[in-house]
């Protein structure tokens, strides 16, 4: 992992700090991830999440999913009725910084699960 190892050095991460599995600040997410998100492994306060996820109050049939969009990521909306699904519904993909929300219809569904996937460009 070329990138994720000349990364490492800029953030001066040595021994066991540098592991891709390393949670440095024990914020739930591996250095690995920190990177692959574009976030930082030193900050706890820094992580991918879903920053709000509201019902559009003109229709209700629609809701607004929104994260903290990083440059040089790739990011894709799923869709499922449940999280075990091997292969849930693209609604969306390849949507770049700085986009940083898609409106999804919900107005089939009754109840389900909607996630931000994020892959290096
Ligand atoms: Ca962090």
């Amino acid at each position: 992992m070329p990138k994720y190892n000349s990364w490492a050095e800029e953030l001066r991460l040595t021994g066991l700090n540098a592991n891709p599995t390393m949670d440095l600040d024990d914020d739930g997410m591996t250095n690995l991830e920190e990177f692959l998100t574009g976030h930082n492994p030193t900050n706890s306060l820094s992580v991918f999440a879903v920053s709000s996820f509201q019902t559009l109050e003109t229709d209700g049939e629609n809701m607004v999913v929104e994260w903290e969009s990083k440059p040089d990521r790739l990011y894709s909306i799923t869709q499922s009725a449940d999280l075990s699904e091997e292969a849930p519904d693209v609604i969306a993909e390849n949507l770049e910084y700085p986009v940083n929300s898609h409106t999804v219809d919900v107005s089939q569904a009754e109840s389900g699960f909607i996630q931000v996937n994020v892959r290096l460009k």
